[in-house]
């Protein structure tokens, strides 16, 4: 590939593309590791300083600006991202792996979840409270918390930082943004298109570089007033700690090992499709994956063979190749993560009925997808947190024991059932613990105007998405006027 000059980004500080006085590093392609795809910035931390300052400055102007105006912007940004839509979707093929009508869907619901945020610049931001005083009119004023900092995964590149940044600008923040490294480029990418949009110089800044230094700093930093996170557990833990030990308000979104429950009951058929779709798609590298099937014993076999056949067909291969279904891994090191889950699987005793290869012929980072069975709740593969094309098949007699499988995990992000009986379905919502709960349908992704989020260790209280944003976004003044 040639490098353009568009692939080269750097740091995006009040208003301004700067140009480039740190260290640069390339982002490469997994699917042809020795490809460059762009550039962007390692930076230190002056340059973040230089980045709380501009969203500090700018913070007072922003929230007094008209919210029907901030969401004007939120739509030019929405008109921007789909204009792109096929550079962006390229660019994030090319960078983290998924298949290229993947990362289009995924760019499309970026402009998507501008749009549902554009239009909350126009819907209530308070309520009315009856006061015993009557001669009182009482009320709620949401304000903005200030300064918002955010950081993000490199598994959705457009989608995640947009359901972050979107809501955070409309409810009155100005935001200081770090994007995972793997995605950087494709990250620089969504910034311009916001930034093109209008927003007021400092409103939005880009940040690159090492999570160790740019994200740590940005969740410690006394000047940033909010933090909203996705990626691991054991980051997501550190940056609530340093978030709380400072006042600050946070939110964090991390691991799951989401179960699906296949009963007698189940139309078979539709299970198996879901199981494929919601565990291998993104390379199972979601944190909603269905990573764990478990399955009653009257039908165990039968969709265990269903499955395998349709597994065993699944073209592995660049992700830009129209024929390719899944695409590689993100980058070698969730290559050599993902391939060492498969090493342990099989040394704890799983059967690996069929993938869980690299390609010899092919030089990107690509493991077919694994299907193990005869694994058991105490397995590493059943525990831990893969983030990569591996299914565990499980076995259990009763829709009870089936439930309590599913919940022995410290994670409760999503979990699905496939049933036609309505007691089971019953059972199945009132008894698992999981935020994002499926009947019969595939558990991975939630449309954008609903809550996401999970419990246990999968996320902090809050949640994201729909309503539920404004909670996080902004603060409660209760005012009584006399
Ligand atoms: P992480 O390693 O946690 O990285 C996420 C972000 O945090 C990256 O921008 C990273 O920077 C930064 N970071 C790293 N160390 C940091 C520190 N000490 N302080 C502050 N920030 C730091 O996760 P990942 O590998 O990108 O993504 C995979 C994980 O994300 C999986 O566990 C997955 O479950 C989770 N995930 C969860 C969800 C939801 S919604 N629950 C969605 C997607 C992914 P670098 O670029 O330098 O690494």
């Amino acid at each position: 590939m040639t490098i353009t000059v568009e692939q080269m980004y750097s740091n995006y500080i009040n208003g301004a593309w700067k140009t480039n006085a740190e260290e640069t590093k390339a982002s490469m392609n997994p699917a042809h590791p020795r490809e460059v795809v762009g550039y962007y910035t390692m930076s230190g931390t002056r340059t973040l300083d230089e980045a709380v300052e501009a969203a500090a400055s700018a913070k007072r102007n922003w929230r007094k600006m008209a919210q029907p105006a901030r969401g004007d912007i939120l739509y030019k940004a929405a008109a921007l991202l789909e204009k792109r839509i096929e550079e962006i979707a390229e660019t994030m093929t090319r960078e983290m792996g998924k298949t290229y009508p993947e990362a289009k869907g995924e760019t499309m619901r970026g402009a998507q979840i501008l749009r549902y945020y554009a239009g909350e610049g126009m819907r209530q931001s308070g309520d009315v409270i009856p006061s015993t005083d009557k001669d009182a009119l009482m009320f709620t004023n949401r304000t903005p918390l200030g300064v918002v900092g955010v950081i993000t995964p490199w598994n959705f590149p457009v989608a995640i930082p947009v359901w972050k940044i979107a809501p955070a600008l409309v409810y009155g923040n100005t935001v200081v943004f770090k994007p995972a490294q793997e995605s950087a480029v494709t990250a620089a990418k969504v910034v311009e298109c916001l930034a093109e949009a209008g927003l007021p110089d400092g409103v939005l800044n880009f940040v690159t570089g090492s999570g160790s230094v740019i994200g740590r700093g940005l969740s410690e930093h006394p000047d940033v007033n909010g933090i909203t996170f996705t990626g691991s557990e054991q980051v997501g833990r550190g940056i609530g700690q340093a978030a709380l030990g400072r006042g600050a308000k946070y939110q964090l979104e991390m691991g799951g090992k989401n179960p699906v429950i296949v009963t007698e009951d189940a139309d078979l058929d539709t299970a198996v499709d879901a199981v494929i779709s919601g565990g291998l798609k993104s390379t199972g590298q979601k944190c909603t994956a269905t990573s764990r099937v478990i399955i009653q014993n009257g039908i165990y076999d039968t969709f265990k063979e269903k499955l395998l056949a349709k597994v065993r067909e699944i073209k592995v291969g660049d992700g830009m190749k129209e024929d390719s279904w899944m695409g590689p891994c993100a980058s070698e090191s969730q290559f050599n993560s993902v391939t060492s889950y498969i090493e342990k699987g099989k040394e704890e005793g799983a059967d690996l009925l069929c993938g869980g290869e690299t390609i010899p012929e092919e030089e990107g980072y690509y493991v077919t997808p694994a299907v193990f069975d005869n694994v058991e709740p105490e397995m590493t593969i059943a525990r831990e947190e893969i983030f990569g094309p591996v299914l565990a098949l499980m076995k259990v007699e009763t829709v009870e024991e089936a439930i309590e499988t599913a919940n022995d995990t410290e994670y409760g992000l999503s979990a699905s059932i496939f049933t036609t009986n309505i007691q089971e379905f019953l059972s199945f919502m009132d008894d698992i613990e999981a935020g994002l709960v499926r009947i019969n349908a595939e558990s991975a992704g939630v449309e954008l105007q609903a809550p996401f989020g999970g419990m246990k260790h999968s996320s902090s209280h809050s949640r994201e998405q729909g309503e539920a944003a404004k909670e996080f976004f902004t603060s409660i003044k209760t005012v009584l006027v006399k």
